[in-house]
């Protein structure tokens, strides 16, 4: 039912085809043995400026700019947003201009942090960056309403995509799709997972999953983990989106608060800054695995699926789903950390 519905939205292809699903065999052993460890790997969905979670989301905002004749997305996040880089990275690849507003999220003073990484990037694929010394805020910004009306003024046709492309009518639809894939690539292995782990702050990732799962009555097995350390605010996002893309997807049912599911032990008390725990469970899955996470998102989320390992959340034979939504472009701006 709500498969099908997903599919009559317009959708721009800006993936190589579903994502990487693999078993992470090192880190289960490591973990015990007794919980397998899987990875689904937004990090490699797309050859568009490294990719990640937004671009699979930005495949239904695009289709939607594109078809109302807009010419520039604008678009906001912190200075080492991985969402600004990979909306600046698809305008490029369609051909339309992209402004992004940089805010002050992060109280980070490493040299070189507003120039390194993500907005790097932004920067070296053409877009439009401005900086704006205003604070963390998962909502609506005054300076991302400034910069669409600069864009009107000067005769251009903006297209408002809000911060990690959550807040949106579009923002579910990507993950919820997301969740019809991994359904589809459990079949063709003859697997089933029991959880899902996915890091949350503007929570359109975890919303879509829920949206997307809930049709197989396995929305309260997606386990966000909130990275925002604003976590009432995030978990209010994820429940409103997750509850507007499942009506618009056909679910023909409400999404339950039960099924909303953000623990709130991972975020070391600030959005952006990497504790001990989190830099070590980096260190850890990197030399365990080879694989790279970064220290604002996935390095809280695997240091939590760590945890949870260790202290037997899951039962014995459980097989768990780390959705890796990568964010490791920012990992430049962040050699501090690892001295
Ligand atoms: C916070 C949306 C977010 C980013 O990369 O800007 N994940």
């Amino acid at each position: 039912m709500s498969r099908s519905a997903l599919e009559f939205f317009p959708r721009t292809s800006l993936l190589n085809g579903p994502s990487p699903l693999e078993r992470w065999d090192r880190l289960t052993d490591d973990l015990g043995g007794d919980v397998e460890i899987w990875a689904k790997r937004e990090d490699l969905n797309s050859g568009i400026a490294y990719g990640g979670n937004k671009t699979r989301k930005l495949e239904y905002l695009a289709a939607d700019a594109l078809a109302q004749g807009c010419d520039t997305l604008v678009s906001i996040g912190g200075v080492q947003s991985n969402h600004t880089r990979q909306v600046s990275a698809v305008a490029a690849k369609l051909g339309l201009k992209a402004v992004v507003v940089q805010e002050h999220w992060v109280d980070y003073d490493e040299a070189k942090y507003e120039e390194t990484g993500n907005i790097l990037l932004s920067r070296i694929v053409g877009a439009d960056v401005r900086l704006d010394p205003a604070g963390f805020d998962i909502g609506f910004r005054d300076s991302w309403k400034r910069a669409i009306e600069d864009v009107k003024a000067t005769g251009g046709k903006p297209y408002a995509i809000p911060a990690g492309a959550s807040d949106h009518p579009l923002g579910g639809h990507g993950f919820a799709g997301w969740a019809f894939e991994v359904e589809d690539q459990e079949n063709e292995r003859g697997i089933r997972f029991d959880n899902v782990i996915v890091c949350s702050v503007t929570g359109s990732t975890q919303a879509g999953m829920i949206a997307g799962f809930a049709h197989s009555d396995r929305a309260q097995d997606v386990i966000g983990i909130d990275a925002s350390a604003t976590v009432d605010k995030t978990w209010e996002q994820i429940a409103r989106i997750a509850r507007r893309t499942a009506e618009s997807i056909e679910l023909g049912r409400d999404i339950r608060d039960e099924e909303v599911v953000l623990l709130d032990r991972w975020h070391d008390d600030i959005y952006g800054i990497a504790g001990p725990r989190t830099i070590e469970a980096i260190r850890h899955l990197a030399r365990v695995e080879g694989v790279i996470t970064d220290p604002v998102y996935e390095g809280k989320s695997i240091a939590a699926l760590i945890d949870l390992v260790r202290e037997g959340y899951f039962s014995a034979g459980s097989k768990v789903l780390y959705a890796h939504l990568g964010g490791q472009p920012a990992l430049n701006a962040y050699t501090e950390a690892f001295a």
